[in-house]
């Protein structure tokens, strides 16, 4: 059995330091929203298992053994032979912002069915991750994240959804369509402000945290990037500011600490030490190149929690 059960399209990531068209140097890693999650947990020392489908490929190969390297549970992943695993390139356009270039479409993911993930949903978990992202891929990886939903939540586990929307995939109206039927079996909604109405109607934000709570929805947390976050729950709402570092890298940032809150809810941490965890992480991965490699394992919290000016010794 798990602490977290999370199921999603893992990538091959390529990351050039400049624009792509011009070749030159570049890092080859993973990404994926939710294997960003498993790893997070994973370092925390919670019982992580990933499921999803590759390819019998190198990039497939790349995503399990990165897997296995940081403790994830990878006993339920599907490998076919007839489709790739999905690629993800980064690069950064002229002017500085950085890009993504998917090329995922038909991959390996874009067909796990609720057949192929519901061994892993039987072997058991206290909660299972999803994100909009895997609803997004295809009709089976919805009806496979669906049907896990449902029988997570009828077997006592608690399900957690990241709206994390990729207009690249689909248009928020789609998402709306498709993620809000989901609500019913949500126990914690992460989303990002902008991405809050999305699965809500209303006209702010206190309206539409209303309307997921009145959905079942029992913990909304809405992330600010660097503003922070905010909590409203059974007990009420606050805000918790960010961490302020050196930003090297956002991407990943919202899957840290879309962790970090959920180890906080695995270690019975009250809603402020969750959110204050969920912030830590957010940081940490912030501050370092990649989507999970500056993430900390638990003896590092400790280093990350010490405030400016304090050294470890
Ligand atoms: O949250 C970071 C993700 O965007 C990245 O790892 C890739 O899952 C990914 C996606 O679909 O964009």
């Amino acid at each position: 059995r798990a602490d977290v059960l999370t199921i999603g399209e893992a990538m091959a990531t390529v990351r050039c330091a400049g624009p792509l068209r011009l070749g030159g140097d570049s890092r080859v890693s993973v990404s994926g929203a939710e294997a960003n999650v498993a790893i997070a947990l994973s370092r925390l020392g919670h019982a992580t298992r990933w499921a999803g489908a590759v390819g019998d490929d190198e990039p497939g190969e790349l995503i399990l053994r990165t897997l296995r390297a940081e403790g994830v549970l990878t006993d339920h992943i599907v490998r076919r032979a007839d489709a790739s695993t999905g690629l993800l390139l980064r690069d950064v356009a002229p002017g500085g912002r950085a890009r993504v270039h998917y090329y995922r479409k038909d991959s390996a993911a874009s067909t796990l069915s609720w057949e192929e993930v519901r061994p892993a949903v039987d072997a058991g978990q206290a909660g299972l991750h999803l994100t909009g992202i895997t609803a997004a891929l295809g009709p089976a990886p919805l009806e496979a994240i669906g049907a896990a939903a449902e029988h997570a939540r009828r077997t006592g586990a608690w399900v957690s959804l990241d709206v994390n929307h990729r207009s690249l995939l689909w248009t928020r109206d789609a998402a709306a369509r498709t993620l809000r039927p989901l609500l019913p079996y949500v126990t914690v909604l992460i989303a990002s402000d902008d991405e809050l109405a999305i699965v809500a109607e209303g006209d702010g934000e206190r309206d539409r945290v209303a309307g997921l709570r009145d959905a079942g929805v029992e913990e909304v947390i809405v992330k600010r990037g660097a503003a922070g976050a905010s909590y409203h729950g059974a007990r009420g709402s606050f805000d918790v500011p960010a961490l302020p570092v050196p930003v090297v890298d956002v991407v990943g940032a919202g899957d840290a600490f879309t962790a970090g809150y959920l180890s906080g809810r695995l270690d019975g941490l009250d809603a402020y030490g969750r959110l204050e965890r969920a912030t830590l992480l957010g940081a940490a991965c912030v501050a370092c190149a990649g989507d999970w490699e500056g993430l900390p394992t638990r003896a590092e919290l400790t280093a990350l929690a010490l405030r400016d000016g304090e050294t470890l010794r």
